[in-house]
């Protein structure tokens, strides 16, 4: 089985491996103390503040994101980052010269942290684009999902995989922890064209617009051939696992607008973007529910964007909806 190392060196250049290989570093730490589940430092619950789109950050939360931020200022190789738990992106003084710039989700699922279910890292690269003598500047992390030139989730899971694309197909990797080494276990993964699975927060139904109600209705009703039904419901709360199950069985995942929050929920520069990035590799695509996500202009780190992603076929279903 090919090492990530291995596979970097011969997918990518040379600073977009190192920017890989930090993840994975970090990877290894944050993926230990989310396995501790209350064993060893009091890392669990609440830490009581909010972060930029008022979301209730928990320990971990902030723990990850001080791992990775270390790990990739030290890699030489990232000029600046910008995380869903800052308010503001950050310039990594020494590393002006260098070409990337990272987004990050570090702990994305908050609300399954303390109850032992799937949470995940999600992050994307972009080069940037502003001088590299300089600062970063926020034009460097407000660039189309499109312009990514690597993506990638890590799932905390029963076993922990870093989920990565360089623009080249989609590869699975899993964490042999005595190891600390991830070992590729999938390829140029490809998400069933067609699927049985549907995802959302059905608790929002009466929220949902009409038409995506009718696509819901339509799921839960829909039978096969032989009378059995043809859509089944998961959903688990954390992008990353769902996302995860959907990209290898097939299936299309919601987080949509709502009378309530007409943006949805999720972010398009740490959360929608990448995942977008991912799922157009495997062969699906996503949307805001009129536009590719991939072809959105961000104006604001923290903005929110409705997300249907999913496979092909049932994307169609919807988007016809
Ligand atoms: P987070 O980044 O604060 O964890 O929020 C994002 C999460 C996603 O992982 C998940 O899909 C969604 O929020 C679940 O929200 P809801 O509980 O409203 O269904
Ligand atoms: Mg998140």
């Amino acid at each position: 089985m090919t090492e990530l190392n291995e596979f970097l060196a011969s997918e990518t250049n040379p600073q977009i491996a190192k920017i890989f290989s930090a993840i994975e570093k970090a990877s290894f730490i944050v993926s230990k103390e989310v396995g501790y589940q209350g064993l060893g430092d009091d890392i669990l619950g609440a830490k009581g503040s909010e972060n930029s789109t008022g979301d209730q950050q928990q320990k971990l939360d902030v723990y990850a994101d001080g791992v990775l931020e270390r790990a990739l200022r030290n890699s030489g190789v990232v000029a600046g980052w910008a995380s869903e738990e800052s308010d503001h992106f950050v310039s990594f003084e020494g590393n002006e010269d260098a070409a990337y710039v990272v987004v990050i989700d570090p702990l994305d699922g908050s609300s399954n942290i303390d109850v032992n279910v799937s949470i995940g890292t999600i992050f994307g690269i972009y080069e940037r684009v502003s001088s590299r003598r300089e600062k970063v500047m926020a034009q460097d992390f407000l660039q189309p999902g499109r312009r990514q030139v690597a993506a990638g989730y890590v799932l905390y899971s029963v076993s922990t995989q870093l989920v990565l694309s360089t623009g080249h197909g989609v590869h699975v990797f899993t964490l042999e922890p005595w190891k600390r080494s991830y070992h590729r276990i999938l390829d140029h993964v490809k998400t069933p064209a067609d699927g049985k699975v549907y995802s959302i927060n059905e608790v929002n139904f009466d929220d949902f617009n009409p038409r995506l109600q009718r696509f819901v209705q339509y799921c839960r009703d829909k039978k096969n051939e032989n009378g059995k039904r043809r859509y089944t419901g998961r959903y688990i709360g954390s992008l990353v696992a769902d996302f995860h199950r959907n990209l290898l069985k097939g299936g299309v995942y919601v987080y949509p607008s709502t009378g309530e929050a007409p943006s949805g929920k999720l972010r398009l520069v740490y959360e929608c973007n990448p995942m977008a990035y991912l799922i157009e590799q495997a062969g699906g695509y996503a949307t805001d529910g009129e536009k590719n996500i991939l072809d959105l202009q961000p104006t604001e780190l923290h903005q929110k964007s409705p997300l249907y992603l999913g496979s092909k076929v049932m994307m169609d279903e919807v988007m016809k909806a």
